[in-house]
């Protein structure tokens, strides 16, 4: 499979893709052609609106639908519309994305409509409770959705430890576990949390938490989490490592025991990605910056087929 942007008109980031009415949509964030300064908190990805894009089959072509949602049109969020993830339940479509609040704190909303592309009404207020950034939400067979999140740095994870937000709160030492993802249960209207988010802890294979220097193998952002063969994958970037990573457990809230390594880094900073079926075969969705030549913040969605091993591991694959 050519591994080309999947639209090369604009530019797209942080894909989760879903299966719904048989066709594959994928849910980006949408970068913008800024001529701004990089920096450690990501003030460079200024997105301000989100366009669903589509394929009749991961190696077909893709359809971008326009705008879905606008940033104008959230009236709790000031500014930076960063990767969305996308959700199905009683005929409506569930659009949950992170943004910055008035008081400049990210925060994750919901907009829902009828249609997979959108358009999507938002909620007047983010999800109660809701922090940091990079839902994922994942319908478990029983029907149950769980909501994964969190990003270090500019994503403030970092800025919570003690429940209430502190800005200038940093990571913790190398020797100490590391911050871990949330998790929370949704509740059946999909626009709260059923309970209060809870860590999903990440171990090696004695069952320790993973250290917070343990820097090509700790949790930084992009959660992702699918089901195969009975085993849950919460896979991940590494962030500072520029690694896709997974982590693996019998229940969607954890442990997880890291498990390798899914992708090498990509050309950019960021590296951010879903994994989904498709009529029996599975794909990995995710980005990097070879169509802005290697500007961090715009970047382009490419997919690539996955495979398991027979003992349930992911082959690691090259951008
Ligand atoms: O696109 C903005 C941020 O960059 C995302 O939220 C992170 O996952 C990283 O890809």
């Amino acid at each position: 499979m050519a591994r080309k942007p999947l639209v090369s008109h604009i530019y797209t980031a942080d894909p989760s893709a879903h299966v719904f009415e048989g066709r594959m949509y994928i849910y980006p964030s949408h970068d913008l052609s800024l001529e701004v300064e990089e920096n450690d908190l990501g003030d460079q990805y200024q997105m301000a609106d989100y366009h669903i894009l589509s394929q009749e089959t991961p190696e077909g072509p893709t359809t971008d639908h326009g705008e879905a949602l606008h940033l104008r049109q959230v009236p709790w969020a000031s500014r930076q519309l960063w990767a969305p993830d996308a959700a199905f339940n009683h005929g409506r479509y569930y659009l949950y994305f992170p943004a910055r609040d008035k008081q400049g704190i990210f925060r994750i909303g919901v907009a829902s409509g009828l249609r997979p592309e959108g358009p999507f009404t938002a909620e007047p207020e983010p999800i109660k409770g809701s922090f940091s950034i990079d839902p994922c939400v994942f319908r478990d067979d029983d029907g149950t959705f769980y909501m994964y999140f969190g990003g270090l740095w500019g994503g403030q994870l970092q800025c919570w430890p003690t429940g209430q937000f502190i800005a200038d709160a940093t990571t913790p030492p190398a020797d100490q576990p590391a911050l871990c993802p949330k998790v929370a249960p949704l509740r059946d209207d999909m626009i709260e949390f059923a309970r209060p988010p809870a860590d999903a802890v990440i171990t090696d294979d004695k069952g320790q938490p993973l250290l917070a220097g343990d820097n090509t193998r700790r949790y930084f952002e992009g959660p992702w989490m699918h089901k195969h063969a009975g085993t849950y994958y919460l896979s991940y970037s590494t962030g500072d490592t520029h690694l896709l990573v997974y982590a693996t457990s019998k229940s969607p809230l954890g442990p997880f025991t890291y498990r390798g390594q899914i992708l090498s880094p990509v050309v950019g900073w960021t590296t951010h990605h879903s994994i989904v079926e498709f009529k029996g075969r599975w794909f990995l969705y995710y980005h990097d910056s070879t169509l802005s030549g290697g500007v961090s913040h715009r970047r382009c969605v490419k997919v690539q087929e996955l495979f398991y091993e027979a003992d349930g591991s992911i082959r690691p694959m090259g951008p």
